[in-house]
């Protein structure tokens, strides 16, 4: 392992307790140290690819065997890549001060584990490496993980023993879904039935790190858990139907589902002992990237705000307090730490897919964003519809990049343009489905830096757009659930507004729409109208949603 990408350290009062968050994405691990007085303290990440080149992982995930809709991730790499963190940490000398630790991770992927991985994580030995100790608890040696859309034969197969799509959606909070742990774990159970027999227990990635933390299996929360199509969302609870859908005796091997943010238990002394970590550090149950991101961004109890991250995915999400009425079948409920839950929608052609047209052209993201910024809004109504990898959102099982309007592949200012309207006007039109449309919008995640994209955002939906000044908002997300639930454990709540407000109302920009965005994109007639018709053709000739 190389030394990290980044690493800040910021003063502060030494004898305030510390909060860490860790956002295990798809492409790295990221730590956020945060003190009770809602300073950053430290921040590093380690990137999969670059540091952890063993494992031979390309974007994080390993490269596939021949079929592009089978994406997996490796356990293994993530037990390791906890373990440096850990070391970089201790290092740095704050662990010992760390007094609860919360774990965000990509969501969906699933870890099978084997009956004696619970005692196994009992008496994990704080001389041995941790990915040494777990390699042999792995009933299957690789994760599927959310980019994986193998699975439309057992997402049929749910759907049609529930009742249909609007049913699954209605029980669930999302139509049965390639790459929910449902139609993943019925899969392994069809192909390996003795693999599926051999496995005790089915982690989350969530719940699989947070259990590593704490030496016990972890539950899993609603963020997270209702991400499965396996739980009953307006009940909060697994629910039998969907169970019995998917596989036998799945009940056993999943983990519990704690709605309200609970603490699993002290950290393991594997942590104390090889890294110094402060011995009765709460650590709390994790939750997926997005529900962690929308308490990162000081969104939970803000309807009127909706947020985008640009991330490897691009996501699309919002809080709702109350449950919304069924009959949707687009995007996915989850549950939030607060107990209310949010709507999101995911697009997988996301940062690989505006990378793949910026390399095409040899630009810099730099010149990617004054070309947006350069060009005319609206692009002439020339436009792209932007499925270089399987879509989630339209459903694309089989990809292919297409062109409207007379756009040639060979022309950089209108394909820049193309990609990043192409994937604002999806994310608005889908959007749609999910509710009203937001009076604002918090845009977080790699992608915020870039100017252009910010704009073209600002300009598809009308709003202003903001971004804020932390850009790891799962990592600090994560970190303020540590420290929320740590303060109502000492008898000295905090409530999620006032915690986060430090954080999160240091807004770094605001993009507003230009003057002539509305007679482009919104009247009768304008771009949405043209990308909405030119989409729905197009899903037609590819056979999709
Ligand atoms: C959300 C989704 C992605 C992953 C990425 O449903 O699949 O946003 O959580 O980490």
């Amino acid at each position: 392992m190389t030394t990290p990408t980044r690493s800040r350290t910021l003063g502060n009062d030494s004898r305030l307790p510390l909060f860490l968050g860790l956002d295990l994405s798809t492409q790295s691990l990221t730590s956020l140290v945060l003190d009770s007085a809602g300073n950053v303290v430290s921040s590093l990440s380690l990137n999969f690819d670059r540091q952890f080149p063993a494992y031979g992982t390309l974007g994080g995930v390993l490269p596939g065997r021949g079929d592009s809709t089978v994406v997996h991730g490796d356990p293994l790499l993530w037990a390791e890549a906890l373990e440096g963190m850990m070391a970089l940490l201790g290092r740095e000398g704050v662990l010992s001060r760390i007094r609860a630790v919360a774990v965000s991770a990509q969501q969906h992927g699933t870890v099978y584990l084997k009956s004696s991985f619970a005692s196994t994580l009992a008496s994990l030995a704080g001389h041995v490496a941790l990915q040494d100790q777990i390699a042999p608890e792995l009933a299957r040696r690789t994760a599927p993980v959310w980019m994986d859309s193998s699975t439309e034969k057992e997402c049929g197969e749910i759907t049609a023993a529930l009742g249909g799509d609007a049913a699954v959606a209605a029980l669930t909070g999302s139509r049965a879904t390639e790459r929910f742990a449902a139609a993943q774990i019925r899969k392994f159970f069809q192909h390996y039935p003795r693999k599926y027999e051999k496995t005790g227990h089915i982690a989350l990635v969530s719940s699989f790190v947070t259990s590593l933390l704490a030496g016990r299996i972890a539950p899993v929360d609603g963020g997270d858990g209702f991400g499965t199509n396996l739980a009953n969302i307006s009940q909060g609870i697994w629910s039998s139907a969907a169970l019995e859908a998917t596989a036998p005796e799945l009940q056993r091997r999943l983990p519990s589902l704690a709605l309200r943010d609970t603490v699993v238990g002290p950290v393991a002394p594997f942590w104390t002992e090889r890294f110094g970590f402060f011995p009765e550090a709460l650590v709390i149950t994790g939750s997926g990237d997005n529900p962690c991101s929308l308490v990162g961004l000081g969104l939970l109890e803000n309807e009127a705000t909706g947020a985008i991250s640009l991330g490897t995915s691009d996501t699309f999400f919002g809080y709702r307090r109350h449950l919304p009425p069924g009959g949707r079948t687009e995007g996915h409920l989850f549950g939030t730490a607060d107990g209310g839950y949010m709507a999101l929608l995911c697009f997988k052609n996301g940062s690989l897919t505006r990378q793949h047209v910026r390399d095409a052209f040899g630009l810099t993201w730099e010149g990617f964003s004054d070309l947006l910024l350069s060009t005319p809004p609206g692009n002439g109504g020339r436009g792209m519809l932007p499925w270089l990898l399987p879509e989630i959102t339209p459903r694309v099982l089989r990809p292919e990049v297409r062109y409207f309007g007379g756009l040639t592949a060979d022309d950089p200012g209108r394909c820049v343009r193309g990609v990043a309207e192409g994937q604002a006007c999806a994310l608005r039109l889908h959007a749609r489905a999910m509710g009203p449309l937001p009076e604002s919008l918090l845009v977080t995640a790699g992608g915020s830096e870039n100017p252009g994209l910010l704009q073209v955002l600002a300009d598809v939906f009308g709003v202003p757009v903001r971004t804020i000044a932390i850009r790891d908002s799962a990592a600090l997300g994560a970190a303020l659930r540590a420290a929320h639930l740590f303060l109502r454990e000492q008898g000295t709540p905090r409530s999620w507004r006032d915690l986060a407000a430090p954080l999160t109302n240091t807004f770094s920009g605001e993009v507003r729409p230009r003057p002539e965005a509305p007679e482009v994109y919104s009247r009768a007639g304008g771009f949405l109208e043209l990308y909405a018709r030119e989409e729905a053709r197009a899903l037609e000739a590819l056979g999709g949603a």
